[in-house]
């Protein structure tokens, strides 16, 4: 097919797409990007209305999106939705695969200048840009992806914290002594205790920061191996990243902070005495710069999407879905590495429970947290639902098939928004009846009616005698029934750069590199060998405020 340069001759100019300054703009940044599609074809959310398909790449939890992170002008386009979705998504200029990153402009003899280079725009590190530029740091953040958000953006089930206003609001008795116990317990007492305790400690701080930028987090729920209900995502229980991720693009545009994307760091430059001094970069557009900077922070994710480094790390792994999004390859952590940086759990790689069999959709936790239970191909249940996820993976991977079901009736369903998107991806079958639901997933009829008769007495008696699932929030007995068949994937990686408890990187001589910090999913020993659902956008917002308050305060008495 044609690329949407020649779809557009006869109908646009080459001004009309690049401007009509004599120089072609060649511009990384998010704001420049898009503006002249948008000129004649209308906002995202426009082109969201015009069109009646079920599945639509302009409405989706990716947000406001760049157009060219999907429509490229001189080669074959690639939707974005397609790294992650198996759809058939037609699209104009299409090419059957990814358009190859065609090679950057030699080294140019360019070189900024900021106080504070942010790799990477998840959570932590738009959370770290934020926090730093509101401290008088002039900041700018480098993605190589061509959207922002990262994984944060797919995060689904909530922000564990503790001592929160909406905890109390909400009679909740939840200490932070108690979030360090379980998080140290889940991770099989292997974390950093205190990194931790830093994040249990900071959590409902970061609750509130956030909730200061304008989100939601006033639903609480309950995630695997939490002693109360301290899962905090927006009313309704809707998905927790997209939320915060179009949060924080909104405060970070706000300050007008300066964010490229599409642009890789290759390198990180440090002096003759190893302190950093900035950082190179590739831009797709705009070549090969050098941005000299007093600190660089590390915020670039963890390696779930790298399956050869999976891999390599644990064998048994291999050839398991993932539930990342694909710039998940773990070049933080190299990038840290090569100036010294030390490294800490790298072979703790979470697998998820739940992610939808065949794809790479995660079915969050929140699911089974309010009420939904696994039953396997002979329709039994087989393992206590809030369990840790190392444990819930293990017995799912020891069943028929390697999958099992989620099953789960109206009532839960009713209570979590998030799960509407599961049936608009034509993930969930659904019966009238407990026996026709049996007859869909090809289950015995009477075995799935008598799992779920036992599992409601539990919960009438307050006891699940057979599985000890220590919360059981709802009785399934509100038809309809529905079911998701589910495989554990890789879903989050525990290891990454070692760092201090003020997210300073730390060297192989136990030393900190001067200049260079690292927060969230790349860094390692917050965690130990096993993550609590929820700690992970808890961790990204409270390490991301860390790193970006020490490095504006290194960068004002540099
Ligand atoms: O923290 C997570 O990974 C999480 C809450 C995932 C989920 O199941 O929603």
């Amino acid at each position: 097919s044609e690329p949407l340069a020649k779809l557009h001759e006869g109908k646009a100019t080459c001004a009309d797409c690049h401007g009509s300054s004599k120089k072609i703009s060649v511009d990384d940044s998010e704001k420049g990007v898009n503006k002249n599609c948008v000129g004649c074809h209308g906002t995202l959310a426009e082109m969201g209305k015009k069109s009646q398909e079920e599945v639509n790449p302009h409405k989706s939890h990716l947000g406001d999106i760049n157009c060219t992170a999907c429509h490229h002008g001189h080669t074959a386009s690639w939707a974005y939705c397609l790294s992650c979705h198996p759809f058939d998504m037609k699209i104009a200029g299409a090419g059957a695969t990814p358009t190859k990153a065609t090679p950057v402009a030699k080294a140019k003899k360019r070189a900024e200048k900021v106080d504070i280079v942010v790799i990477g725009a998840g959570a932590a590190g738009f959370t770290a840009a934020i926090t730093a530029h509101d401290a008088g740091a002039k900041v700018v953040i480098i993605e190589k992806q061509p959207i922002t958000g990262g994984n944060s953006m797919l995060a689904a089930g909530g922000m564990n914290a503790a001592e929160t206003t909406f905890q109390k609001e909400k009679g909740i008795a939840d200490s932070v002594d108690l979030m360090y116990k379980d998080t140290m317990t889940g991770g099989g007492n292997l974390n950093d205790p205190a990194l931790a305790m830093v994040l249990a400690k900071n959590s409902a701080g970061s609750v509130a920061w956030l909730t200061g930028l304008g989100a939601d987090l006033s639903d609480v729920g309950r995630m695997g191996g939490a002693s109360v209900n301290r899962t905090h995502r927006p009313k309704g229980g809707a998905a927790v990243g997209a939320h915060i991720t179009e949060v924080l693009r909104r405060n970070a545009a706000q300050r007008n902070i300066d964010i490229r994307v599409n642009s890789k760091v290759v390198k990180i430059l440090e002096d003759k005495k190893g302190r950093v001094t900035g950082v190179r970069v590739a831009g797709k557009h705009s070549g090969e710069y050098t941005i000299n900077a007093k600190a660089v922070i590390i915020a670039a994710g963890g390696f779930s999407a790298n399956p050869e480094r999976v891999a390599y790390y644990r064998p048994e792994y291999k050839g398991m879905t993932t539930s990342n999004q694909p710039g998940a390859t773990g070049d933080g952590i190299d990038l840290g590495t090569a100036v010294g940086g030390d490294l800490k759990d790298m072979k703790e790689i979470q697998i998820h429970p739940t992610v939808a069999a065949g794809s790479r959709t995660l079915i969050t936790e929140a699911v089974r947290g309010n009420g939904a239970i696994l039953v396997n191909h002979e329709g039994k249940r087989f393992v206590n639902e809030l369990t840790t996820r190392d444990k819930a993976s293990a017995a799912i991977l020891a069943q028929k098939g390697q999958s099992a079901y989620l099953v789960f009736d109206d009532g839960v369903r009713k209570s979590l928004k998030q799960i509407d998107g599961y049936f608009h991806l034509n993930l969930v079958q659904q019966g009238a009846t407990l026996k026709d639901l049996a007859a869909a997933i090809k289950v015995p009829a009477e075995t799935l009616e008598a799992t779920v008769a036992s599992y409601n007495k539990g919960v009438d008696d307050k006891n699940d005698a057979e599985f000890k699932r220590p919360d059981l929030p709802r009785a399934l007995r509100t038809a309809k029934y529905y079911a998701i068949e589910v495989k554990p994937g890789v879903h989050y990686t525990m290891g990454g750069l070692k760092i201090t408890t003020g997210s300073e990187v730390v060297a192989k001589d136990g030393k900190t590199i001067p200049g260079l910090f690292a927060a969230g999913e790349g860094t390692g020993g917050v965690h130990g060998k096993n993550r609590l659902g929820g700690n992970s956008i808890s961790q990204t917002i409270t390490f991301g405020r860390i790193a970006g308050e020490n490095a504006a305060k290194l960068a004002r008495n540099t």
